[in-house]
C-alpha cells in the first residue's frame, strides 16, 4: 500500500515536471488574433492583446476573408495615427497570416483597409524574452545567474535539462524499487 502510493506520487511529480519541460522547450504558442472573432471589425483588440503573455517564439495568426482585411506591422507612431503613409514594417494579405514574434520588444499591428484601423482593428503586444518567462522552479534549483542575453538563454536551457534529469531519474527509481 505504502509503496503503491509512493509510486503514484513520484510518478505524478515526474509527469508534471515533464509537462513543464514540454511546455517550455516547444516555446512557440500560436495565438489566433481575436480568438473566435478572428481579425475583423467590431472586436476589441486592445482587450484581446491584454489577455495573453507573449514570449519570443510565439506566433500570431491573423485569420480573415482575403480581400476584406489585411495586416500591416507598423511603428508605434503609425499604430497611433493609423496613417500608413509611413512607418510600415511589413504587410500581409493572405487571409491566414502567420507572424512570428522573434524579438523581445513591442510589436504593433493595424488593418490598412480604409477606416478599419480608426475603427479599432489595431493592437500592440509586448513580447517577453524566454528567460523572464522561465519555468516555475524554486530559486535554489536555478543555475547561477548568467551574464548577457545569449548566456542567460543558455542558462535557461540547463535549468530545463536539470528538470529533465530529475524527472527521468524518478522514473528509473520507480522501476528499480517497485518492479
Ligand atoms: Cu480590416
Amino acid at each position: 500500500m505504502v509503496s503503491t502510493s509512493l509510486l503514484l506520487c513520484s510518478t505524478s511529480l515526474a509527469m508534471i515536471l515533464l509537462a513543464l519541460i514540454a511546455q517550455h522547450s516547444v516555446g512557440a504558442t500560436e495565438y489566433i488574433v481575436g480568438d473566435e472573432n478572428r481579425w475583423t471589425t467590431g472586436t476589441n483588440y486592445l482587450a484581446w492583446s491584454e489577455k495573453y503573455n507573449f514570449t519570443v517564439g510565439d506566433v500570431l495568426v491573423f485569420k480573415y476573408v482575403k480581400g476584406q482585411h489585411d495586416v500591416f506591422r507598423v511603428t508605434e507612431e503609425t499604430f497611433r495615427s493609423c496613417n500608413s503613409s509611413s512607418g510600415v514594417l511589413e504587410t500581409h494579405a493572405t487571409g491566414d497570416d502567420h507572424i512570428a514574434l522573434v524579438e523581445a520588444k513591442r510589436y504593433w499591428f493595424i488593418c490598412n483597409v480604409s477606416g478599419h484601423c480608426l475603427g479599432g482593428m489595431k493592437f500592440g503586444v509586448s513580447v517577453a524574452s524566454l528567460v523572464e518567462e522561465g519555468p516555475a522552479v524554486p530559486p535554489a534549483a536555478l543555475p547561477p545567474p548568467a551574464k548577457g542575453g545569449a548566456a542567460a538563454a543558455a542558462g535557461g536551457g540547463s535549468g530545463l535539462r536539470w528538470l529533465l534529469t530529475i524527472g527521468l531519474s524518478m522514473g528509473f527509481l520507480n522501476y528499480y524499487y517497485y518492479y
